[in-house]
């Protein structure tokens, strides 16, 4: 029985040694000192012993047990080391590497744009309004003083959905959409995309942006609608910007005019960007006419307003000296990094 012990001893001290994972390790635990494991076995066959034997077997069954479990003690303790330094070694970051620079996106021009004259004017107490591209043909055209059967209408230049339904051609229906909803005073700013049914060419797009603005107050008067607007354009331009209004017709306003600015290419002389002018136009504006604050439910005796209007996609070309407008719709990364 002795013999039997300790080669129990050594071949399981070899098998622990030799085993690579803690299944195998185990497993070996299970074999030798489980309940049906072989030491077990041994000692089961201890009642047929002598009576002087017994205690000797006894003691050295404890030592062998005692000893397998101490080496696998060690050899888990081992084991668990390793795994350690090898999952360490495997989740290795080095810090000093270069990282991946993302690729970054860049503003629209025709978004810095807009933004810069969206914050002029907020910074002036406007508000920015939002509404539908699809509109009422009344909030696009009859609401406006432009009944049935005006040029501005022709079939040419909208966009008809249906008989009553048109892609706005312009931004005011939202303008006209906050002073049937808000008493005033007013003042807001409508900007967004607008649908002409025009053929695009360098200049001309079927698709473009306008940005209108609408003052409406008791007691608003010309010389709101001059000082307000010289001071968008000097902001926009610098301070040293001269700007001149001229007399101009627009159905919804009256009277109406135009602004140019000083030409800043010239100073005033003339030259090709101005065509000899000294002056480039930069919007529409005018007061507010008596019959559209009428058929939105706003009291011409008893407030007043003006209204501008401007194409944003010119305003971009003139900036940053564009020569074609098909450019600011095509989304050639190569044209679109230079801003
Ligand atoms: C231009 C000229 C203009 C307006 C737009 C407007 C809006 C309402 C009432 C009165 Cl609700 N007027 N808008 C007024 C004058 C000129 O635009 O050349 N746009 C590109």
């Amino acid at each position: 029985m002795k013999e039997q012990l300790t080669s129990i001893l050594e071949k399981t001290l070899t098998d622990i040694k030799a085993a690579e994972t803690f299944e195998a390790l185990d497993a070996i635990r299970v074999n030798v000192l489980g309940k049906k494991g072989e030491l077990t076995a041994i000692l089961k066959q201890m009642g047929k012993l002598d009576a002087e034997m017994r205690p000797v077997i006894g003691a050295l069954a404890n030592e062998v047990r005692q000893s397998l479990e101490t080496a696998l003690e060690e050899a888990k303790a081992v084991m668990d080391e390793k795994e350690t330094a090898a999952k360490l070694a495997r989740e290795a970051l080095d810090v000093t590497m270069p990282g991946t620079i993302p690729v970054l996106g860049k503003k629209h021009p025709v978004s810095i744009v807009l933004d810069e004259i969206c914050d002029i004017f907020t910074g002036i107490g406007f508000t920015i309004a939002d509404g539908p591209e699809v509109e009422l043909d009344y909030y696009n055209f009859e609401a406006l003083n432009i009944p049935q059967g005006h040029p501005a209408r022709d079939e040419q230049d909208t966009f008809y959905v249906s008989d009553n339904i048109v892609l706005r051609t312009q931004t005011s229906p939202m303008q006209i959409r906050t002073m049937e909803n808000k008493k005033p005073p007013i003042r807001i700013l409508a900007p967004g995309r607008v649908f002409r049914s025009d053929a695009l060419d360098a200049t001309h797009s079927p698709v473009f942006h306008q940005i209108e603005g609408l003052v409406v107050a008791k007691g608003i008067t010309m010389g709101d609608l001059k000082g307000t607007l010289e001071l968008f354009a000097k902001r926009l331009y610098g301070e040293d910007t001269k700007v001149r209004f001229r007399p101009h017709h627009f159905p919804f306003t009256e009277p109406s005019a135009e602004m140019d600015v000083q030409c800043f290419k010239c100073g005033g002389k003339g030259c090709s960007l101005c065509k000899g002018e000294g002056y480039i136009e930069i919007l529409g504006c005018g007061m507010v006419h008596p019959k559209v604050l009428e058929v939105c439910g706003v009291d011409p005796e008893e407030y007043t307003g003006f209204a501008f209007g401007m194409g944003l996609e010119r305003l971009v070309m003139r900036k940053y000296k564009i020569d074609d407008i098909r450019l600011l719709s095509e989304n050639d990364v190569r044209f679109l990094n230079q801003f």
